[in-house]
């Protein structure tokens, strides 16, 4: 079974986010339909966007909008997976990354599936496809600040680099 053939009930989901309120239980629940693990860095990155309070965990409202950032991913992830193998291969990463507008070398996807391929299988699953998108979402941010010309080159001290580091680590 893959993550986007099981139907999922929202309400069953929040119900078991109160009765252990934490988010351990999304964790689980976001591996919902693939059985393995959701990766734990991309829980940590969503719950983070997510969650205002900032009380490590998301109140009705904010897990209402970690499940749509959830349901546009799997739409998204869909979409690209041309042969629905429930993972994205080096070719479907390259025409999804090239659709939200990045410019990569060949031999950059290879060193992103190389990065981003958690289970070892050569291309990239659901969580970690999301994790992808979301890391060079940030560096990107991070670099165009210093790329005042957009000419796609910077130059930075060590201290300014490690600025750069600190905000996407
Ligand atoms: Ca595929
Ligand atoms: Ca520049």
């Amino acid at each position: 079974l893959t993550w986007h053939s099981r139907p999922v009930q929202f309400n069953f989901l929040w119900q078991n986010v109160l009765e252990s309120h934490c988010c351990s239980t999304i964790f689980y629940l976001l591996s919902v339909g693939t059985w393995t693990p959701f990766n734990p860095v991309t829980v940590r990155s969503i719950i983070s966007m997510f969650d205002r309070e900032n009380k490590g965990g998301v109140n009705f409202n904010e897990f209402a909008g970690v499940w749509k950032y959830i349901t546009d991913w799997q739409n998204i992830f869909r979409t690209y997976d041309r042969d629905n193998s429930g993972f994205i291969d080096k070719n479907e990463l390259k025409q999804a990354l090239t659709g939200f507008g990045y410019r990569l070398s060949d031999q950059f996807y290879n060193t992103l599936i190389e990065k981003f391929d958690r289970q070892r299988k050569g291309q990239v699953a659901f969580d970690d496809f999301i994790q992808c998108c979301i890391v060079l979402q940030r560096l990107t941010d991070v670099f165009r600040r210093y790329d005042t010309d957009q000419d796609g080159w910077i130059q930075v001290s060590y201290e300014q680099y490690l600025s750069m580091v600190f905000n996407v680590v």
